[in-house]
């Protein structure tokens, strides 16, 4: 790839480098606007990316054209968290780019980084000088530079775009997001919601502002699609759709992906979406470390949690060196440190539930959230992280994505207090050692 910037602008045409401002603009028009009637555009669904978008393009001599700027952008992984992150048209994950099976793309980017940078397809079909590996296949596109990256989808399924260039830095502050390639000739079991969810993982050490790159093992915050529950979007169905959510991770952890309320068919990835016979039945799916996976199921009335199963992954901010405090007594550690420290709480000895509460009373360092911060109908949602609620009501529109609030339960069908004895299982105890 030899093409400098001026021969560049002579081939695409100099308004295919449309001012960032424009282009967020164009996106926001076309974030899928379905119509109510459920009818299929272009014969499939728009995919729906939590919290996103999708990737405005325009036709350009038979070429579906995109544009990707990368950029330094400030992020909120939930109102109270901002970081200084880089990202694709301002955000982190960029947008989703969605396209047909055949299509021919072609897709610019502009490199706003202090550094060197370059895209890789992740998962695509295509010829070797368009794979975006810097020192391999290309040059790294230096600061300033616009690249065009052209090829011919020959395959459809679940796949994402990230750098590969100083990666673990650019990854770490958040370049990625989702590529989306529907089949040509519409699928035999349609789906009529489609949803994409990015996973990664954060280094935001508590009181900081930017991401920390040399951090591999110890991250402070897991996303979906860079955000935390409860700022990520619920997932919205009526009742008895049929409901792909399409999962890919650029995270440097494997994540069991758990659905609650239904067994889903995990149903493809990066492969396409598989042959029937191939569809497994499932409640949890490992989604590993640079792999897509597809879970599809008709949807069922309720709000069903959804959530990564490493219970780690489903809290905020924690320091790292904190010693294990459940069980130990610590009424007189509290009385002592409240001389220095009046302010000092102890905390832990039953468990880390007590957090939210602590948390709502005394605020950790400045721009970190709390561990956990959910509200439920029923109280506080002991849940931060890769969470996320799965709406599904009878009562919905086609297409109608709006939250429609917490569940009414049916009379009848919801757990029910039967004793409000406190703790009789203690008695038990101590009758059981002599007391
Ligand atoms: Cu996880």
């Amino acid at each position: 790839m030899s093409m400098s910037r001026r021969e560049l602008l002579r081939n695409v045409g100099a308004a295919a480098l449309i001012p960032a401002a424009a282009t967020a603009a164009a996106q926001v028009t076309d974030t899928p606007a379905r119509p109510s009637t459920g009818t299929r555009r272009s014969g499939y669904t728009p995919v729906r990316t939590l919290n996103g978008r999708t990737l405005a393009h325009r036709m350009v001599d038979g070429v579906k054209e995109f544009h990707l700027v990368a950029e330094e952008i400030e992020h909120t992984f939930a109102p109270g968290c901002v970081a200084k992150c880089w990202g694709y048209n301002r955000s982190t994950p960029g947008p989703t780019i969605e396209a047909v099976e055949g299509d021919r793309v072609r897709i610019l980017v502009t490199n706003r980084l202090p550094e060197p940078t370059t895209i890789h397809w992740h998962g695509i079909l295509l010829p070797c000088g368009m794979d975006g590996i810097a020192g391999l296949t290309q040059p790294p596109i230096l600061p300033g530079e616009t690249w065009a990256y052209e090829f011919t989808l020959r395959q459809h399924g679940t796949h994402m775009y990230h750098p590969h260039a100083d990666e673990m830095t650019q990854m770490a502050f958040g370049m990625m997001g989702m590529f989306i390639i529907h089949p040509k000739d519409g699928e035999a079991v349609p789906v009529d919601r489609d949803y994409a969810i990015l996973l990664h993982n954060w280094a935001l050490h508590p009181g900081t502002y930017r991401p920390d790159p040399s951090i591999m093992t110890d991250f402070d915050l897991w996303t979906f699609n860079s955000k935390v529950y409860p700022a990520i979007d619920p997932l919205v169905a009526r009742s008895g759709e049929r409901v792909r959510i399409r999962v890919g991770n650029l995270s440097m952890w494997n994540h069991p992906m758990h659905v609650h309320g239904v067994q889903f068919d995990v149903t493809g990835g990066d492969g396409g979406r598989w042959p029937e016979r191939l569809w497994r039945p499932e409640v949890t799916e490992i989604v590993g470390v640079g792999q897509t996976r597809d879970l599809e199921f008709v949807a069922v009335p309720g709000d069903w949690a959804m959530h990564c199963h490493m219970a780690h992954h489903t809290m905020n901010t924690m320091g790292h060196d904190i010693p294990n405090p459940v069980g130990v007594d610590q009424a007189g550690v509290e009385a002592r440190l409240q001389k220095f420290l009046p302010g000092y709480m102890a905390m832990g000895r039953d468990g880390m539930a007590g957090h939210q509460a602590h948390a709502a009373a005394m605020p950790g360092p400045p721009n970190t959230l709390p561990m956990m911060m959910g509200k439920g109908p029923f109280g506080d949602i002991e849940m931060g992280g890769m969470f996320t609620v799965i709406k599904v009501r009878d009562d919905l529109a086609p297409g109608d994505y709006r939250d429609p609030g917490w569940y009414r339960h049916p009379e009848g069908t919801i757990a029910r207090r039967v004793s409000a004895a406190a703790a009789p299982s203690k008695d038990d105890d101590h009758a059981h050692h002599g007391h």
